[in-house]
């Protein structure tokens, strides 16, 4: 190794670090609508260093002079050069294109060249759909901005960095997260690393719309709640107008200092609904600048126990998926992806998917919108996040922010989700109490959820029922109610509740016996099991509406099997028959969401036999076949749509 590790960086290497040392230093406020604009997409192959052991920015004769581009000639000694044959095609994750890279956690170097004439009197706005996990951008030698979190939109103002000709933009992407961040290391799902999402120049006017959020006021189904941000603007007063030539509105408004306008006024509009998923065309017109995005209205609302769209009782017909393809391997982007997630999500009835566990890119929200299929969004607060953290605090309600700026225009997202099974204590309480009153702060015109651990309640009936198996209690019992004992459901206007009965709780009990030398083999517990599931009832939450956001068995495509063989496509129908029969026996439960679409890629999959690094819960297979159990939740949907949408 030839490398001096103790040079410093030479005066004249154009390495520059912003002095700001936030992980999001550097970027601009986040363009609205940013699919909307026309813009210069930068896809395609880029040429990338793997850097496994993140050498890049510190050793001064590798990327301590970026912008310098390759050597000079054949004398010059620098260990690296992206000019090899090494290549990855953006947007697209990195591990399903270099099998190399499929288990890889750490940095790869991308560099993409570009033409560039600078438009004058003009803006220029490098915009990032998401990019996995932790960014820095460079521009033409110079690190002009980083960004954390691996699913949220980020933006650059590269003004003033362009050069006319050829332009050189490296990104750094690391994909490891972190223990202080969303989501950490430990997650049920393959962490796609790279850039995922679409990369774009947008040329903007000197004054133009930053971002507009038009929706109806949170309860009203005839008044829009109106709020402009123009950047550009330089004193009060700056006129923008709003447009709905459908619905006959056009609004004058004026800004004040900070580019802000804001109204209420009211407008004849159709509901948006999965029935009518009706979108007018919005225009937003600010001097030069016109932005024009489709938006639906609808109201969402809880009385009591019941979940209310424009006014109306609904209950969520739905399903969970992961961002990952139905066809083909790896992350899903654009409109083709999210079509044939659409088409699938119809196949089986649904009016509703929760996009789990973390924002799903844009295309897929707007089909959604376009589909009228109501969506619920969470962040990766996920399991055991460092809840005492305020650098996770910090990095959730940052990733939250730019979630809610993304998508606060599409009718389709009901719901915010601010966590996914976590435990109950002062630190957790804190971390989600302090997350949820930001949600609500920035967009109140969505209920706030989460998906609670149905651990507690499953351990309590298991025990009953295995105090019945061992004859301490009489068999006709009725089983305890499966109470919901989360404090933060008094926070959430629904409650998201995961359980797994027939599936996680009957190893454990049979286990337990047997340590208490009662044999009984697990195949015995499962059919106790089902047997009595269609007799377990949901205690209300607070007197909430609960929408059970996960259930689910295992299945691998093809495998049969007689009684409770685990792995089979017959037990998976069996999970899924008992628990649609438990389920519509609980007035309280709003809707499902289970788990999950399609089997999907994760690290803690470990059986090489059934699993090979597969959660195999999918209605569809890997492949995107329809498992059995797939028909059994669309009859059952099918049966509850009649008379409705
Ligand atoms: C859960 C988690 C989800 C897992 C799923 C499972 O409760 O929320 O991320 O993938 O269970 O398959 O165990």
């Amino acid at each position: 190794m030839t490398t001096r590790w103790d040079e410093a960086p030479p005066e004249e290497t154009p390495f520059h670090k912003p002095a700001d040392e936030r992980p999001e230093a550097g970027l601009a406020p986040l363009l609205g609508s940013a699919l909307c604009r026309a813009a210069t997409a930068l896809h395609g192959d880029w040429r990338i260093i793997i850097d496994q052991s993140n050498l890049g920015e510190t050793n001064p004769m590798m990327f301590g002079g970026v912008g310098r581009g390759e050597a000079d000639g054949p004398d010059e000694l620098l260990e690296y050069s992206f000019d090899g044959n090494d290549t990855l095609s953006v947007p697209g994750d990195w591990n399903t294109q270099r099998p190399e890279l499929f288990w890889y956690r750490g940095v790869v170097w991308y560099r993409r060249d570009f033409d560039w004439r600078r438009p004058s009197g003009r803006r220029v706005y490098l915009y990032f759909g998401g990019a996995n996990f932790r960014k820095s951008v460079y521009l033409n030698g110079r690190l002009l901005a980083r960004h954390s979190g691996g699913f949220t939109p980020f933006n650059i103002d590269v003004t003033d960095y362009l050069v006319d000709g050829n332009n050189r933009l490296i990104v750094k992407v690391d994909s490891r997260s972190g223990a202080d961040e969303i989501p950490t290391e430990f997650n049920d799902w393959l962490n796609y690393g790279g850039i995922t999402r679409e990369v774009l120049l947008i040329e903007l006017p000197p004054t133009f719309v930053e971002h507009a959020a038009v929706q109806f006021k949170p309860g009203s189904r005839d008044t829009l709640r109106v709020r402009i941000r123009l950047a550009g603007v330089r004193a009060a007063g700056a006129p923008v107008r709003l447009e709905i030539p459908e619905a006959g509105v056009s609004q004058d408004l004026l800004t004040d200092a900070d580019g802000l306008a804001q109204c209420e006024l009211r407008a004849a509009l159709e509901p948006w609904s999965p029935q009518a998923p009706k979108r007018y065309r919005v225009e937003i017109i600010a001097g030069e600048d016109r932005l024009a995005d489709d938006i639906g209205f609808r109201s969402i609302q809880v009385a009591g126990d019941r979940i209310l769209l424009n006014g109306k009782p609904v209950f969520l017909r739905g399903i969970s998926m992961h961002e990952e393809r139905l066809a083909a391997p790896g992350r899903a982007w654009g409109p083709e992806d999210a079509a044939a997630a659409v088409d699938a999500i119809r196949a089986l009835g649904a009016n509703f998917v929760r996009l789990a566990h973390y924002p799903h890119n844009e295309y897929m929200v707007r089909a959604c919108d376009a589909a009228g299929i109501l969506v619920w969004a969470e962040l990766p607060v996920y399991h055991a996040v460092d809840f005492g953290s305020a650098d996770a605090l910090a990095s959730a309600q940052r990733q939250y922010a730019e979630m809610i700026a993304r998508d606060v225009n599409r009718a389709a997202v009901v719901f915010w989700s601010i966590a996914n099974e976590t435990e109950p204590g002062p630190a957790r309480d804190a971390f989600l109490g302090a997350l949820a009153r930001q949600v609500r702060a920035l967009d109140d015109s969505r209920l706030l959820t989460a998906a609670l651990h149905g651990n507690r309640g499953m351990r309590r009936v298991g025990e009953h029922l295995a105090m019945q198996i061992v004859g301490m209690i009489p068999a006709d019992a009725p089983p305890p109610p499966v109470e919901i004992d989360d404090p933060l459901a008094e926070q959430l206007d629904v409650v998201g509740y995961n359980q797994y009965f027939g599936w996680y709780t009957c190893g454990p009990i049979a286990r337990e016996l047997r340590k208490r030398g009662i044999p009984i083999r697990e195949a015995d517990v499962r059919e106790r099991m089902l047997a009595a599931m269609p007799g377990f009832r949901y205690q209300a939450a607070c007197g909430k509406p609960i929408v059970i956001s996960e259930f689910g068995a295992e299945a691998v495509k093809g495998l049969r099997g007689e009684g409770t063989r685990v792995f089979s496509e017959d037990y998976q129908v069996r999970v899924y028959e008992k628990q649609l029969e438990m389920l519509s026996a609980s007035p309280a439960i709003r809707g499902l969401s289970p788990w999950i679409l399609k089997d999907f890629r994760t690290p803690y999959r470990l059986h090489t036999k059934w699993q090979q690094y597969w959660n195999r819960k999918g209605l569809l297979s890997e492949h995107g076949e329809r498992k059995l159990a797939f028909d059994v939740l669309a009859s059952h949907y099918r049966a509850l749509r009649d008379g409705d949408d």
